[in-house]
């Protein structure tokens, strides 16, 4: 609860009819059996400071709010901050790889810090270790985001200008997760930089990729 030192604690009290409507995220939709078993779009609202906003949700495993879809969408920035501070959330990076088939790499711990911080993230550990092919996409625990106007890569080159995307980058080589998606029919990687990459095996496209966070997930240790 907000303390009466709080500068929220008014606007929170004056918001709290809005609170107690709102599932913080999906996978409290999911908990309390809202949504069982369902997907669409929701109102979610993960801080009691911040308008709800519309989420995509996949309720089938235990709430997952999707944050990005084929290269087209991008929840932004300043949700995922709030939506990563809010709560324990766990990145979910799925993948279908040509030759590889279907591939899931979790993120646990994930949290993007600030707009001042640029929305750096962090994430306690990654996983599973043997499904090594999407272990590789964020590389550097606290990297700052970069766009085409805010280079924030390590690189002399800007790297979001070159692949025409945002991303975590730290080179401007060999990945570009939120680039466009290549036809199934691509066999390898294309040389165009605004396609959607990551250095592979094989250097084999990427058509299909999906990132949600989730709350729900069951995390084992050790
Ligand atoms: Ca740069």
């Amino acid at each position: 609860m907000a303390g009466l030192d709080d500068p929220f604690a008014l606007r929170a009290d004056a918001l709290s009819v809005r609170v107690s409507e709102y599932d913080e995220d999906c996978s409290e939709g999911y908990n309390e059996d809202d949504y069982y078993l369902t997907k669409g779009v929701y109102y979610t609202q993960p801080s009691p400071t911040q308008p709800p906003f519309r989420t995509f949700c996949d309720m089938r495993l235990r709430g997952r709010s999707r944050i990005m879809a084929k290269g087209t969408f991008w929840i932004g920035n300043e949700l995922l901050h709030h939506v990563t501070n809010s709560r324990r959330q766990t990145l979910i990076i799925e993948a279908t790889i040509p030759e590889l088939g279907y591939r899931q790499y979790f993120y646990y711990g994930f949290v993007v810090k600030s707009e001042e911080e640029g929305y750096a993230f962090t994430y306690d550990r990654g996983g599973p270790s043997n499904d090594h092919p999407l272990g590789d996409i964020l590389l550097v625990n606290g990297t700052k985001f970069s766009t085409y106007d805010v280079d924030n890569d390590l690189s002399a080159d800007n790297c979001a200008d070159i692949h025409k995307s945002g991303w975590w980058f730290t080179t401007c080589g060999g990945y570009n997760p939120t680039g466009q998606p290549q036809p199934l029919s691509d066999q390898f990687m294309s040389s165009d930089p605004t396609s959607l990459s990551w250095p592979i095996a094989g250097n084999l496209s990427i058509p299909y990729l999906r990132m949600f966070l989730t709350n729900g997930l069951v995390e084992r240790h050790g």
